[in-house]
This record gives C-alpha cells, sequence and structure tokens, in this order.
C-alpha cells in the first residue's frame, strides 16, 4: 500500500493536525468517493478483527489495520429494512416509517445518496435492497428482489428483472467492480455494496462447502441458556436453535430422511423451501453438494440425534453453513479493495464495512437477531480512509447506525441536514475525542410475527440497559453489564438497584424526546400495524 496523503503529517506532528485541518487545509483535495459495504445478518463475534474465534477474515481485518473498528457500534432496531431505513435518512423507524419489514420505504423521503447526488456525486446501489419501493438517488441502481436467492439470483434494475448465473456473493462483486470500471471517472462516487450473505438459510458457494466441516466448532459459554433470570420475553422468543430451526432448510436434511424417520418440522413451509434452494443448483453444483452433505445425511439417517447433542449437533451445522457464506463475502471484499488498489482509488475512498444488524451465533442458545440485547443490538463497524482515519485506531464510543448518514455527508462536504437524528463520526476518526453521547436508544417493532420476539424500546449506557417489553405484556428488564456482561439476570426489581432504575428512567424519559418518540406515538403506530 502506498503511504497516505496525511499519514506522514499525523507521524511529524500527531497533536497538531486535526481532521478538519485535514480537509480544509488541502483546499485543493479532491472530495473522497465512498464504498458502503453492508451485509446481512454479519455477527462481530465471526470477524477476525473483533476477536472471533470462528473464522478467520484477513481482507475485512485489513480495513481496520488500516482503519479504524468501532467495539461498541449499535443498531437502533435489530431487522433488516428497518435498519436500511436509518442508514439512509439517518433517522429512527418511528420518523422515516418502516418500522418492520413490511413496511415499504417511502422512497420521496430525503436520503444521503440523493443529497450526495446533489452535490455532482455519482451514486449506486448493488445487491440487497429489501426495502420493497424501486432505489430513487441512485444514478445506476441492481437489486435483489426480496431476499434475493444464493444461486443465480435475479435482480430488478430500471429495465426491469435481470436473471444472473453464479453464486449471489460473487455476482454482487463483479456488478460492483463492473460499475466502478465503467462509471464517470470525472465525478467522485458513492457506491452501497450490500451483499444477501450471511442471511439464512445459510447456502455456501461452491468454493466454500465443506470449508468448516472438519472442525468442532467452540460453542458459546450460554447455549444451554435456560432463561431463568429474564422475563417472558426472552422464554417465548421463536428463535432457538435447538427447537425452531429447520432441519431441512436450514440443517440440509433431505425432507425424504425426515419423513423416513417420521420427524416434524417447526414450520410446515421448511420442507418446500429446501427443495426450492437445491433444485436451483446446476447438476455440477448439486453433485458437488451432494458429495458435502450426503455423509451429513447419512449419518443422522443412521442415528438422529437427540436431547442435548440434538442442540450441539444443529448448533456445529449452523455454524459450518453460516461461517462458509462469510468466508466468501470476506474473500469477495479482498477482490473489491484488490481492484481499488489496481485502479489507484484506495487513496481518496472511504471504505466502510458494517451488517444490517448483528446476529445471534448460539449465544442464548439463539439464532436470529430481534433483542435489545448484546449480540443482536450490536453490529460490526469499520472505516478506511487513508490520511484521514488513523490506522489501527480501535473507538468505544457509542456508535449507531443511525450516525452514518450524517458521517457519509459530513466526510463527502456535504451540509447536514438538522432533521437528521444522529452525528457525524467524522472527528471519532482521529481517535482522539473525548466527549461522546453517553446513552442509546433502542425501539423494535415486528410483533408477531415470525420469531415472535416481543416490541420493545430501551436505552443502554456504557453500563446499564433497561428495557420495556409491551403489548401483550408489560415488563420492564435491566441489566447491569459490567456484572453480568451476558445478560442472564434481570436486575429491575432488585432493591440494591432502586437508584440506577430511576436513573435510566430519567434518561430513557429525556431520549425519547430527543428523539421524537413517547407513549402515545407508540400506542398510535400500534393501533396502525394492528389494522393491517
Ligand atoms: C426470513 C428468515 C428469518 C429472518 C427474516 C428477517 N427466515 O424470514 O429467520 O428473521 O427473514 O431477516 S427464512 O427461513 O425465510 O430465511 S432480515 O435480516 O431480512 O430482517
Ligand atoms: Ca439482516
Amino acid at each position: 500500500m502506498k503511504p497516505a496523503k496525511f499519514l506522514n503529517l499525523w507521524m511529524l506532528a500527531p497533536a497538531a493536525l486535526s481532521l478538519t485541518a485535514c480537509q480544509q487545509g488541502g483546499t485543493d483535495e479532491e472530495p473522497p468517493n465512498i464504498i458502503y459495504i453492508m451485509t446481512d445478518d454479519h455477527a462481530y463475534q465471526a470477524i477476525s478483527a473483533y476477536g472471533s474465534d470462528l473464522i478467520e477474515t484477513p481482507n475485512i481485518d485489513e480495513l481496520a489495520e488500516d482503519g479504524i473498528r468501532f467495539d461498541q457500534a449499535f443498531v437502533t432496531n435489530s431487522i433488516s429494512s428497518p435498519s436500511r431505513a436509518v442508514c439512509l435518512t439517518g433517522m429512527h423507524s418511528h420518523k422515516n416509517a418502516v418500522r418492520d419489514n413490511v413496511a415499504v420505504f417511502d422512497s420521496s423521503q430525503q436520503t444521503f445518496p440523493k443529497l450526495l447526488q446533489e452535490e455532482g456525486y455519482q451514486t449506486a446501489v448493488v445487491g440487497k435492497w429489501h426495502l420493497k419501493s424501486q432505489p430513487t438517488g441512485f444514478d445506476h441502481w441492481k437489486v435483489l428482489q426480496g431476499q434475493g436467492n444464493y444461486y443465480h439470483p435475479t435482480f430488478r434494475t430500471p429495465e426491469g428483472k435481470q436473471k444472473t448465473e453464479g453464486y449471489v456473493t460473487d455476482v454482487i462483486t463483479d456488478e460492483a467492480i463492473d460499475w466502478l470500471k465503467n462509471r464517470d471517472s470525472d465525478k467522485p462516487f458513492m457506491m452501497m455494496y450490500q451483499h444477501k450473505a450471511p442471511h439464512r438459510e445459510w447456502w455456501p458457494s461452491q468454493e466454500d462447502l465443506g470449508a468448516f466441516m472438519d472442525e468442532k466448532i467452540p460453542q458459546p459459554k450460554t447455549l444451554f441458556d435456560d432463561y431463568a433470570g429474564r422475563g417472558t420475553a426472552a422464554k417465548e422468543a421463536e428463535m432457538r436453535i435447538k427447537d425452531h430451526m429447520g432441519y431441512s432448510a436450514d440443517n440440509k436434511i433431505h425432507p425424504e430422511i425426515l419423513d423416513e424417520l417420521g420427524i416434524e418440522e417447526f414450520m410446515d413451509w421448511y420442507r418446500p423451501v429446501f427443495k426450492r434452494k437445491y433444485n436451483r443448483l446446476t447438476d455440477e453444483e448439486r453433485q458437488k453438494w451432494d458429495s458435502v452433505y450426503d455423509p451429513i445425511n447419512e449419518r443422522f439417517q443412521k442415528g438422529p440425534p437427540q436431547g442435548d447433542s440434538l442442540l450441539e449437533w444443529r448448533y456445529q451445522r449452523y455454524m459450518q453453513d453460516y461461517l462458509a457464506c462469510i468466508r466468501s463475502v470476506d474473500r469477495n471484499i479482498g477482490r473489491l479493495m484488490d481492484y481499488l488498489e489496481k485502479s489507484g482509488l484506495e487513496e481518496n475512498t472511504l471504505v466502510m464495512y458494517t451488517s444490517d444488524q448483528g446476529f445471534y451465533l448460539g449465544e442464548h442458545g439463539w439464532f436470529d437477531k430481534r433483542f435489545m440485547y448484546r449480540e443482536s443490538f450490536r453490529t460490526p463497524l469499520i472505516a478506511r480512509w487513508p490520511g484521514h482515519i488513523r490506522p489501527g485506531t480501535v473507538d468505544s464510543n457509542l456508535v449507531q447506525n443511525l450516525d452514518f448518514a450524517e458521517t457519509i455527508l459530513d466526510a463527502a462536504g456535504v451540509e447536514v441536514p438538522s432533521n437528521m437524528q444522529g452525528r457525524s463520526l467524522v472527528p471519532l476518526f482521529d481517535g482522539e475525542i473525548e466527549k461522546w453521547r453517553d446513552a442509546l436508544y433502542y425501539h423494535y417493532y415486528a410483533f408477531p410475527t415470525i420469531h415472535m420476539v416481543k416490541r420493545h424500546y430501551g436505552i443502554r449506557t456504557e453500563r446499564y440497559k433497561l428495557i420495556h417489553f409491551y403489548y401483550d405484556v408489560d415488563e420492564w428488564e435491566l441489566y447491569d453489564m459490567k456484572k453480568d456482561p451476558h445478560e442472564m439476570q434481570n436486575v429491575y426489581d432488585k432493591p440494591e438497584y432502586k437508584e440506577v432504575r430511576k436513573m435510566m428512567h430519567r434518561k430513557l424519559d429525556s431520549l425519547r424526546k430527543v428523539y421524537g418518540d413517547s407513549d402515545s406515538l407508540t400506542q398510535k403506530l400500534l393501533r396502525e400495524d394492528l389494522k393491517q
């Protein structure tokens, strides 16, 4: 890698050079290009830059080594469409109106791509979109239909549907590189490069099939959680690996074998979904697939696991496929970064890496997300911008996907509209800011629906988390994450936490006011959702 323009200045006089000075000092400086990389359901626990013991992700790690890794990055509503709407608008779900995956994004809204486009940026989005309405504010768009398929996915484009051949992560990367090659090189660009992987049902590429089959993947400490210290919501959520995963769709056991063994699926649609996905493979692909999955099916047929070993077996099956999908993501990010380097674009490009939310990799016995508990509330966030981000910076301020739109506008030197609700992260890029926000707000609405995670809102500070589950229950939970990092014990009613509880309620009330959320709005939105 070439030494970056401002890096040398930092090395000479670190204290004397602020980022603002960087940006304003170089008046001849070109506006930066921006590549926003977002995966789907990629847990920070599965990134080696975050200390994962599950997988090596060398290309994502390189971004962190050359840039900044945020260790306390969170979402505002841990589910796909809402997260995407928050990233685009810089506003909470109750403002941008995408509260769940059913809502259609009102594309006449103000978004950061539109604002960049107005300022002369060339803009593109490729990959997962998941907002139903047509993308607006993009000179180029080619997005997956809905959740998209892993093999031979169909895309939506302004010219209509386009079928493709190949594996989704490779196809999206080819498309991204093609667009970069053919863009108008006189203008700065902003590209949203958004993967489907590693979303359920975790179908790995031909290249990665079996990559994790030979090792025992470490289990999280809380895999056998019985939810004793928590309320109704954790107990009733339908996302337990042991009970709610599909033997067929998720674990790739052929429905015929399940029929023969008389094994029921939690959902009737698991069997046909498996068939549909399997039938998308070409003959050649199916041969390779079978060579990896047939032995698993045969072992299962001889003795299907039961009880605790069922959970352990399913966890291994889940992780084997999930991690294999990430292997392809990391490799493809490497491919895109190689292109940037070769084409000389690396130096003046801000690259951001994130996921639409976090994910449970067996913690509390779960898969999926939605909860304001740690693994799903948190999300990976890494950024590289040579000369503007000090390499190897690790930040532990409380930041949120609500901040992305403002960060990107700020980096591009475009005025940030006052109705955006986040805060630019650019001042954190040199790792030296001292006073930042002390609390984050969260609100999840998608209930009742798949996985049955109850509606809740809450607040998180450095140490504590206060959550209110509502609608069919009225339960408060309080966690002391210093004493209980895995959030196993709700201390809301413990007398020794009386003062903390009061303090957290006060903070919650004031943050709800700041963001314009309230009990009456919550009730109103609930009535609207129930009418649908
Ligand atoms: C699908 C998945 C769910 C997942 C939602 C939302 N089931 O319905 O497990 O929670 O998407 O995911 S699947 O068997 O059809 O894959 S999100 O990331 O798009 O919000
Ligand atoms: Ca997701």
